[in-house]
């Protein structure tokens, strides 16, 4: 995926999303409950204007009950209507079936529903998982989901959209948390400098978690170091015995993916409480400064 090639599909992909928004009698906007506020994809509120929306918190088998309960409160005191789901290998997507449910019950008449986000988030395994079948092509790297499609279910019609993303971000801490959930790919943040980043805010928010998940000797002192010590332990060696940072970057990343690090959210409400909503920079390939956390 170039960057010409992404800048190019995204502007078709807006015009296209921004013509079904307006056919459509409600949005569902999916965002990870890890990181509800980085994978909210603001513009998607900006075109929604006045349509009705529902926040729906997805992947919470992935969070604690307290962590999921602390960002629907969050949201719900700023007037949102919010549901969780989790439609992966645990699948409980009963709240958001409900919910239709009485939608399609008040309205009288068929409901149609675009379900949009930014990539990766389980937009497609959602709406499978509200149909139950495997209707929406769906998988473990961004950008599954190509072009939108309408899938039929019983008096509903569901939108499954391709994930929104614009190669920007508003911090280097948003694109670390971004690369983490893989919603974005290498080509356009180092997973290393996720990876670095992640150490760092494990160290401070889940302490110890690193040494019991790969019985890793320190984890305080400089990220560089709990990274070259998880390589060492894997044998992740490049010739002349220095350790493949990359490749215990990326093992990093896989094992948080994989829950092998347990429920670790990426952010709290405290965190983004007050947060500027809009400062974005380009998304530039390339290694960026390092953020530490807040
Ligand atoms: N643990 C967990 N994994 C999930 C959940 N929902 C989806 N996934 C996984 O997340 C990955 C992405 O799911 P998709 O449904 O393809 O996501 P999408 O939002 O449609 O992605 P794009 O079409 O690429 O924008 C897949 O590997 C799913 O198995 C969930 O509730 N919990
Ligand atoms: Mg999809």
């Amino acid at each position: 995926m170039s960057r010409g090639w992404l800048k190019g599909h995204m502007a078709r992909q807006l015009r296209h999303l921004r013509a079904y928004l307006s056919q459509v009698d409600l949005l569902l906007e999916v965002v990870d409950a890890r990181a509800p506020y980085s994978t909210r994809e603001r513009d998607l509120l900006r075109w929604a204007g006045d349509k009705p929306r529902w926040l729906l918190l997805g992947k919470k088998d992935r969070v604690t009950p307290p962590d999921l309960e602390r960002w629907r409160r969050f949201y719900e005191a700023r007037g949102e209507k919010v549901l969780a789901f989790a439609a992966g290998p645990r699948t409980d997507v009963g709240e958001v079936q409900k919910a239709l449910e009485e939608g399609v019950r008040q309205r009288g008449s068929p409901l149609s529903v675009m379900v949009a986000g930014i990539p990766n988030v389980g937009k497609s395994s959602l709406i499978n998982a509200l149909l139950g079948r495997r209707k929406a092509a769906r998988g473990a790297r961004p950008g599954i989901t190509r072009g939108a499609q309408w899938i039929q279910g019983e008096g509903i019609r569901l939108l499954d959209t391709p994930g929104i993303f614009f190669p920007r971000h508003r911090s280097p801490l948003h694109a670390h948390k971004l690369r983490v959930l893989e919603c974005i790919g290498d080509e356009l943040w180092p997973a290393e400098a996720a990876a670095l980043w992640l150490v760092t805010y494990l160290a401070e928010r889940y302490p110890r978690t690193l040494e019991v998940a790969f019985g890793l000797s320190r984890e305080e002192g400089e990220p560089e170091d709990v990274l070259e010590e998880l390589g060492r332990k894997k044998g992740m060696l490049l010739s002349g015995g220095r350790v493949d940072r990359e490749r215990a970057a990326a093992f990093l990343i896989l094992a948080f993916r994989e829950g092998k690090l347990g429920d670790v959210i990426l952010e709290v409400p405290e965190d983004v409480a007050g947060a500027p909503e809009d400062r974005r920079g380009s998304m530039e390939p390339g290694v960026p400064p390092r953020g530490g956390p807040g």
